[in-house]
């Protein structure tokens, strides 16, 4: 496959042109370049250029309001509500984090409510802004049917990923963040398009057999749990607290209110902050918590979650990134109209 090695500064520009041309506002264009710019940044390209020709097709089709203006209200005092009135979520985000900073520090634990957004974006990237304010973070978000529950062979759950992460104060803090899958559809869409497999475990095909063929699974077959019943249960835990806690649509009526332009369906996000300082180890947390990770990071063979995007972060920010020549021609000329 033919690639181009790009400038960060050159794919947040071209994701902006691209959103702007086909009915983005600035800041909506401006909140969902920076989100897909800091993916390819870390290493993360399911979630990063590739995610374009989805966002572009739903504003295209009218799905998504690109001049939506998300609005924030409060739920209790520590609930922090926010519309985001048709739009996508990372502007969304972006208006509801000052007040979950601010009410977490308060009263040590709030809840940002993230209802009526379009979320297709990788999560570590909301919950690493409310960690580097320092506190833990725990954000959840459902999708549409990808995913079988344990015993089934039929999509149901989303992907629905869940991250969490510890500020680590000086350093980069830890985050990790997963799909309740044992991949993410992006991961597989990727293969797809590679012509590669996927690991054994991803998948079953449309007769409910195991497979590794990417294109068995996301044509008639279905994506798997991670962990058996455990990943299952998580799965059904996001759908829980990020659609049936929030009033917003669970993956399968997600799916069934979508028109299917290959966009991201409309639903919400639940994201919890804690300020560890509160919980009763004011004085101490930080220090006992870094000899935690040192114990841990002393076994052979083990990393921190975020390790690895925090290395790509310095190595992509020097020398760019690399992107498939058919997708900056895709992007172009979706930007030419
Ligand atoms: P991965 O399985 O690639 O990674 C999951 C986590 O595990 C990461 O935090 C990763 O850190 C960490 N990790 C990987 N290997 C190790 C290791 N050896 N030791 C310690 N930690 C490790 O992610 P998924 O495929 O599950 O998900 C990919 C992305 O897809 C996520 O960002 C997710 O938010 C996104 N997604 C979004 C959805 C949506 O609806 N918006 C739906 C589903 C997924 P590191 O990054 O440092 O490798
Ligand atoms: O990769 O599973 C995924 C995904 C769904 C929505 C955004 N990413």
């Amino acid at each position: 496959m033919q690639r181009t090695t790009l400038s960060l500064t050159d794919v947040e520009q071209r994701a902006r042109d691209c959103l702007l041309a086909n009915g983005c506002n600035a800041d909506n264009a401006n909140a969902l370049a920076a989100t897909m710019t800091a993916a390819e940044r870390d290493g993360c390209p399911s979630h990063g250029l590739f995610r374009l020709p989805g966002y572009t097709a739903s504003l295209r089709s009218g799905k998504v309001d690109g001049k939506a203006t998300p609005t924030v209200g409060d739920g209790a005092p520590g609930v922090v509500r926010v519309d985001g009135h048709g739009g996508y979520a990372p502007l969304a985000l972006a208006k509801g984090r000052p007040l979950l900073v601010e009410r977490a520090r308060e009263t040590g634990i709030a809840a940002l409510a993230l209802a009526n957004v379009h979320h297709f974006a990788a999560l570590w990237v909301e919950t690493e802004a409310v960690v580097e304010q320092g506190l833990v973070a725990l954000a959840f978000t459902s999708y549409m049917p990808s995913v079988a529950p344990a015993g089934a062979n039929k999509p149901f759950f989303g992907t629905n990923p869940m991250a969490f992460g510890w500020p680590r104060p000086g350093q980069s803090p830890m985050v990790f963040d997963q799909a309740s899958a044992a991949m993410a559809r992006g991961e597989i869409m990727i293969a797809a398009r590679d012509g590669h497999t996927v690991p054994e475990g991803g998948g079953l095909d449309s007769d409910g057999n195991p497979t590794t063929d990417p294109n068995a699974i996301l044509n008639g077959g279905t994506q798997l749990p991670f962990g058996g019943y455990k990943g299952s249960s998580i799965a059904m835990m996001v759908e829980l607290l990020a659609s049936g806690l929030l009033g917003q649509p669970f993956s399968y009526e997600a799916a069934q209110e979508d028109n299917k332009d290959g966009g991201p369906p409309r639903g919400g996000e639940l994201m919890i902050a804690l300020d560890p300082a509160r919980f009763g180890d004011a004085e101490n947390w930080q220090a006992h918590c870094e000899a935690f990770f040192a114990e841990l990071g002393g076994l052979e063979g083990t990393r921190l979650p975020g390790e690895r995007r925090h290395r790509n972060r310095i190595e992509n920010q020097n020398n760019g990134v690399s992107v498939p020549d058919s997708l900056l021609e895709k992007i172009a000329e979706l930007t030419a109209g």
